[in-house]
């Protein structure tokens, strides 16, 4: 028999990344495109727009992402890949963002012709160009409404899994609906940037998987269906919209006939649902209980496994992509890899090698210095701007550019434990850190991570967790059985590094020292 390979792609924020894997789940080809340099017409910076009048309304062009996708395909093609093998497709996507269909949209997918480019086709197919994406934050109002529609911030934690959030999705529809209602009438479908991916190869719309669907303050994440109240609280119709949310492995059926005839995949190459990028980082990690996940991307995410959901206000409880009855934990921090990047240009001219040698240079605890950047509104805490203190109290400067790269480094990672200490999870000597992302290669801020939560940082040869994770589901929605006995012939996470002996007493106080910093800062700033 001929072998069959899988294919994933992961739609980012700044990137659309491709991958085909082996039926061993080994990484055969990858490829991918660059929002920013290999699509500068769309003038997107990191693959967003940031309004020149409001920095807290962010979008990303929908049709961008459409046009990254043959572009994608045909590197891919470059590659090497023969497209007639993939015996099926999934993806993962940044969280919350959402893509308004016109009318007709069905007909439109369900009928492309493969000799013409998809965003030729699909130019005049969304109601509203600009999607908005995860890093926005102008829906304070309509979170405000979404909490009071079911009784206060606890209410919507313990039906959704999270308070109101400005990025989730239906707080961003509300929005839509009030202040753009004409965009909203002419709209027939709504779909998360995951949704939206799998409805290309699928030549219709694709359902929303429950994963995802858990990030928009709209599910009941106990029952796994949308809540009516919050529906009816953002816009009418809205069940239609949207659709009905499916397992994260559903199989959805065959792949449109687009691709079969202008890339040559099998007529029964199965398309099975997409899911965001933290749930798919969730199934590429293959998580138990001592582990908790660290990504280090444009955002950085802690995740865990939860068996039960927990109600908390700092944080999210989101459905589980591989387990249907359980539940993951997640924090979101929006200052991820574009603040450690600033640092690193002011500081370092751009250079990671300085960076590195400079982080290594200066000792833990950074002489009682602290660090809090955040070039865009924070989720956690929810402040913006720079924030430096010595040991006495905040500073405007520091005073060598060596302290200002530990303090970047320390800053985030101690806010990362503190959060993942609110929500409940007890560190102890078993605890296991497992890092992926982009920033996930550089040993020496490994080096940080694993002092300041005093625990081993592991890491898995590939990077990508979400691209693979949607490269394991491909699999794992086509084939069904376990999904740990799927993975089971996949190499271990490798050691990166090991905490030094006083990192404990070093970070101990640190830790509490954020917490009151923080507690002051957020006053101030009400
Ligand atoms: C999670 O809640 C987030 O908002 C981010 O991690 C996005 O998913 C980034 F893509």
């Amino acid at each position: 028999m001929e072998e069959r390979t899988f294919l994933s792609l992961d739609l980012s924020t700044q990137q659309l990344k491709g991958v085909v894997v082996s039926d061993k789940l080994e990484i055969l080809n990858k490829a991918s495109v660059n929002f920013h340099t290999d699509l500068p017409e769309f003038r997107t910076h990191g693959g967003v727009i940031i309004d020149k009048t409001n920095p807290h309304y962010i979008t990303a062009p929908s049709i961008m992402w459409v046009k990254g996708l043959d572009m994608l395909l045909d590197r891919l093609t470059m590659e090497g890949v023969d497209f007639s093998k993939i015996a099926s497709v999934s993806g993962s996507a940044q969280q919350h963002g959402s893509v308004y269909w016109v009318r007709g949209i069905n007909n439109t997918l369900g009928n492309l012709d493969s000799k013409e480019f998809l965003h030729v086709q699909l130019a005049t197919s969304f109601a509203l160009s600009n999607s908005p994406v995860w890093m926005d934050s102008t829906t304070t109002e309509q979170c405000r409404e979404l909490e009071k529609a079911v009784g206060g911030p606890t209410k919507l934690a313990e039906i959704t899994g999270s308070r109101a959030y400005e990025r989730f999705t239906g707080s961003q529809i509300a929005k839509i609906y009030h202040n753009k209602p004409d965009t909203y009438n002419r709209t027939e479908r709504i779909s998360l940037v995951s949704s939206f991916l799998c409805s290309l190869f699928l030549g219709k719309i694709a359902p929303i998987d429950i994963s995802d669907g858990s990030g928009m303050n709209l599910m009941d994440i106990h029952t796994k269906e949308w809540n009516q109240t919050l529906l009816d609280a953002c816009g009418p119709d809205l069940a239609e919209k949207l659709g009905h949310p499916v397992p994260s492995n559903t199989n959805l059926g065959p792949i449109s006939n687009y691709f079969v005839e202008r890339y040559d995949f099998k007529p029964d190459c199965k398309v099975i649902a997409c899911t965001g990028d933290n749930p798919a980082s969730l199934m590429g990690m293959r998580l138990d209980k001592d582990w908790i996940a660290v990504s280090l991307g444009t955002s950085d995410t802690v995740f865990l496994w939860l068996s039960e959901p927990t109600v908390v206000l700092n944080g999210h409880v989101l459905c589980n992509p591989i387990d249907k009855d359980a539940y993951m934990a997640l924090l979101c921090f929006k200052n991820g890899s574009m603040t450690r990047e600033r640092i690193r240009n002011n500081c370092c001219e751009g250079s990671w090698d300085t960076f590195n040698h400079l982080l290594d240079s200066t000792p833990r605890g950074n002489f009682g210095h602290i660090g809090l950047y955040f070039d865009t509104q924070e989720i956690l805490p929810f402040l913006r701007g720079d924030y430096r203190f010595n040991k006495t109290g905040p500073v405007n400067k520091f005073t060598s550019l060596e302290v200002e790269v530990r303090a970047v480094i320390e800053g985030q990672f101690i806010a990362k434990r503190a959060y993942a200490e609110d929500f409940g999870f007890k560190f102890d000597k078993d605890t296991k850190i497992l890092a992926t992302g982009g920033a996930s290669v550089n040993k020496s801020i490994l080096q940080v991570l694993s002092d300041v939560f005093n625990a081993p940082v592991f890491v898995q040869e590939a990077a990508d967790s979400a691209m693979l994770g949607a490269a394991y589901q491909a699999k794992y929605g086509l084939v069904g059985g376990s999904y740990n006995a799927l993975l089971s012939s996949l190499p271990d996470p490798e050691l990166a590094c090991q905490p030094y002996s006083d990192a404990a007493e070093v970070y101990g106080p640190m830790v509490n020292r954020y917490r009151s910093i923080i507690k002051e800062l957020v006053k101030c700033c009400k």
